[in-house]
């Protein structure tokens, strides 16, 4: 058999990158691949892979893609801005117009600092909550992930709402040793640890709608309790909006739910798709940030002229209330054929336009429900739906990322590959 093309890229990939990838979810051993897809190219809601085999793409890079992959009109807007140069290191109008559609759309949003990744506007963020408090501690919930910023690679140590051991090798206990951790949905362990810890702490960090152990909502009352707690103690209550910023609604999760956190983080959409991403908040805590304060951040690329063209062609179409009911008339048809299509076999779980089908029966509230799912059934699932021309997270604890590219027809074909895969036991 034709070594695949596939095959091939892999092993030169495993002699220059680690894992052969730029990041690891993508090595897919997850769900068993001994090799992961290489992509020549993506359309609308379709990703092509090297070995020209074609699928229904429910990852869309993770979520920025909106409009699905190689829109037209944020194509054009980034080659309209490449013909005038690709970077400057100098501010541009482009950064301005960004700043303002994010400040008009995200509720707690003044003003706003532009970076390159989510990890890096996370990063940022907690150092300017932990200036603007003169305080150390962060607190943040299993199974929510902000990017590998140090201080964030904590997981619980023994019992709710301990002090943080690192989940990685190269992280110092004394970096995770201020971090809190506590169970997603535990409004009494928020409570308790805000309690013992309260004086110190500096910000309570949350993904307002967790995708990054599956999708997991937040309870009523859970972000409501998070204000209040942080109202009480004095700490800033930061959104990581990375995935639900312009995605559950256009001001993201705080104006679905209602809640306003002091300081936001985004990335993904806010780029179109480019390495573009963001942190805002009330102008009082953001002007503390260099050169107005002195709480240091920078980046060669941040606001890249590029990135904030993309980002500007995708959220200047947000405007547009449609969008937002195209976006949960196809992620609740995609909903109701998972839920029939495994027919009690799975839980789904979905808010707007981001859902996860969960391998396992009862619903998931916390990290520790999510992980006690079937993941070798995940696997055989994703194995299924691979060879039927369906692309979903190659995780159990990541997403589906609905798009106004995904048509009813890709999400009637996805329905009934998930289908078959049920009923065949
Ligand atoms: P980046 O540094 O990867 O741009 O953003 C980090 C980040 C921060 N906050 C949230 C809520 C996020 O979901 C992410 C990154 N998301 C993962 C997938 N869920 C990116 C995929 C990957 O790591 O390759």
């Amino acid at each position: 058999m034709a070594l695949r093309e596939r095959s091939a890229l892999y092993r030169r990939a495993l002699e220059l990158i680690p894992g052969g990838v730029n990041s690891p979810v993508r090595a897919m051993r997850a769900v068993g691949l001994d090799e992961p897809l290489f992509v020549r190219r993506g359309e609308g809601a379709y990703l092509e892979d090297v070995d020209g085999e074609r699928y229904v793409d429910w990852v869309l890079s993770w979520g920025p893609l909106l409009f699905g992959h190689a829109d037209p009109e944020t194509v054009e807007a980034v080659r309209e801005a490449a013909l005038d140069g690709t970077s400057f290191g100098a501010p541009t109008e482009r950064e301005v117009e960004l700043a303002a559609e994010i400040a008009d759309a995200v509720p707690s949003v003044e003003m706003v600092r532009l970076v390159s990744s989510g990890t890096e506007a996370a990063m940022s963020a907690i150092r300017l909550a932990r200036a603007c408090t003169s305080r150390d501690r962060v607190l943040k919930f299993a199974g929510c992930y902000h990017g590998h910023v140090d201080a964030l690679l904590a997981s619980a140590g023994s019992g709710f709402a301990t002090l943080g051991i690192p989940t990685t090798p190269g992280v110092p206990t004394a970096v995770t040793a201020d971090t809190i951790v506590c169970p997603y949905n535990d409004v009494d362990a928020v409570a308790g640890a805000v309690a013992r810890y309260g004086e110190g702490l500096a910000a309570i960090v949350v993904e307002p709608v967790a995708g990054n152990m599956g999708v997991v909502p937040p309870e009523p009352g859970f972000l409501e309790t998070l204000r209040m707690l942080c109202d009480a103690s004095g700490a800033l209550l930061v959104f990581d909006e990375v995935i639900t910023g312009f995605r559950v609604a256009r001001g993201g999760a705080q104006e679905r739910f209602g809640v306003t956190p002091d300081l936001t983080i985004l990335g993904k959409i806010v780029g179109g798709g480019l390495p573009l991403a963001a942190f805002g908040g009330r102008g009082e805590l953001m002007e503390r940030l260099a050169p107005t304060g002195a709480v240091y951040q920078a980046g060669t690329l941040s606001g890249n002229p590029l990135a904030t063209a993309a980002g500007l062609s995708v959220l200047r179409r947000l405007r547009d209330a449609r969008v937002y009911q195209e976006l949960e008339r196809r992620g609740e048809r995609l909903e109701r054929g998972l839920e029939a299509a495994a027919g009690g076999e799975a839980v789904v779980q979905r808010v707007a336009a981001m859902a996860t089908l969960f391998c396992r029966s009862e619903s998931v509230r916390d990290f520790d429900a999510a992980a006690a799912s079937d993941v070798d059934r995940y696997g055989a699932l994703f194995r299924h739906l691979l060879g039927r021309g369906v692309y979903v997270a190659p995780s159990q604890f990541e997403a589906m990322f609905v798009s106004l590219a995904h048509g009813d027809a890709e999400i009637d074909t996805t329905v009934d590959a998930i289908g078959d895969f049920f009923s065949a036991g």
